[in-house]
C-alpha cells in the first residue's frame, strides 16, 4: 500500500532504541529540523533495533535506524549514514570514563586503571562481533583481555592489587557499552576487585555515578550525545577523559536504499 514515496515505503517509521539514549533526542531534533513530522520514531532497544535491521536487510526492504559507530552492524551489513547537512547529529565525538567523587581516595587502584583506560575502535569491535556471533559478553571480554595483555599492562602498570574490594560499574545495554564495560570489569577483577556490572537506563546510569551509588561508567558520549546528562551533573562527578575516539551517531540505512541524505526521507 502507500503512494510509493520513500516515506510510505518506510511506513513513516524510524526504528529507534531506548528512550533515554542521546541519539533518540537527536533524532527528535532531526525530525523537526528536516520537517519529518509525518514520521514516527519508534522507541525500542538496541537489540530490537538490530533485529529489525537484520529482518529488513534479509529481504532487501527499506528501513532507517538510529545508528552509531563503533557498532558491529557496519561489519556485518553494507550500510550508510544519511548525510546530515544541518549538522543535527554533530561531529565525531569521544567516549569518556566518568568516576564518582571520592573514588580516587576510596579505591585508588581502580581509579588509576580507569584513568589509564584507552583503546581503539578495532579493539571494541572484536568484542562486539564476538558477542554478536553468540559469545557471552563476559566470555568475549575475558578472551579479549587474555589476548591483549600488552594493552592491559599499560593500564595496570604500577597499580597495586587489591583483595576483593567491591566496585560497581554502571552501563546501558547498548552493544558498544556492553563490550567496553565487560572488558574493563574483567581487567579490574584481574587486579583483585569484586566487580558488579549494573545495566540501567541512560539517566539512571548518570545519576548512579553522580550520587555515588555506583563507582564509574565508561559509556559517556561527549560532547554531544550525552550533553544533557553531563550538564545536569557536571559538579557531581570526575571526568577521567577519553577512552575511545571517533565515535558518532546518525540515521543509518542499508546501502541498497537509493537515498543519500536525511532530506531524502521527505521524498
Ligand atoms: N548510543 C550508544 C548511545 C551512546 C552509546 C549512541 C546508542 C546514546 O546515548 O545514544
Amino acid at each position: 500500500s502507500g503512494d510509493g514515496s520513500i516515506a510510505s515505503q518506510l511506513n513513516y517509521t524510524i526504528t529507534g532504541i531506548d528512550a533515554g539514549a542521546g541519539i533518540m533526542a537527536a533524532t527528535e531534533e532531526a525530525i523537526e529540523a528536516y520537517g519529518l513530522e509525518g514520521y514516527n520514531l519508534q522507541t525500542s532497544s538496541s537489540a530490537a533495533m538490530t533485529a529489525a535491521l537484520a529482518a529488513a536487510y534479509e529481504k532487501e526492504e527499506p528501513i532507517v535506524v538510529t545508528g552509531w559507530t563503533p557498532h558491529w552492524k557496519f561489519a556485518k551489513y553494507d550500510l550508510k549514514y544519511l548525510e546530515d547537512p544541518k549538522g543535527v547529529f554533530g561531529a565525531a565525538e569521544s567516549i569518556h570514563t566518568i568516576a564518582r567523587v571520592g573514588l580516587e581516595t576510596d579505591h585508588p587502584s581502580a581509579y588509576q586503571v580507569l584513568d589509564n583506560f584507552y583503546w581503539e575502535q578495532a579493539d571494541m569491535g572484536e568484542i562486539m562481533i564476538a558477542i554478536n556471533e553468540g559469545a557471552d559478553p563476559a566470555d568475549a571480554a575475558a578472551e579479549w583481555v587474555a589476548n591483549n595483555q600488552d594493552k592491559v599492562a599499560q593500564w595496570t602498570d604500577g597499580v597495586a592489587e587489591v583483595n576483593g574490594d567491591k566496585l560497581t560499574l554502571v552501563f546501558v545495554a547498548w552493544d558498544s557499552e556492553i563490550a567496553s564495560t565487560h572488558m574493563i570489569g574483567q581487567v579490574l577483577e584481574d587486579i583483585g576487585y569484586d566487580v558488579e556490572l549494573l545495566s540501567l537506563e541512560a539517566a539512571g546510569m548518570w545519576t548512579a555515578v553522580a550520587t555515588g551509588s555506583a563507582d564509574a561508567l565508561v559509556a559517556a558520549w561527549l560532547p554531544g550525545t550525552h550533553a544533557v546528562y553531563y550538564e545536569d551533573y557536571k559538579e557531581d562527578f570526575v571526568d577521567l577523559g577519553v577512552n575511545l575516539e571517533g565515535a558518532g551517531i546518525g540515521l543509518v540505512v542499508p546501502a541498497y536504499m537509493d537515498i543519500t541524505s536525511i532530506e531524502d526521507l521527505n521524498n
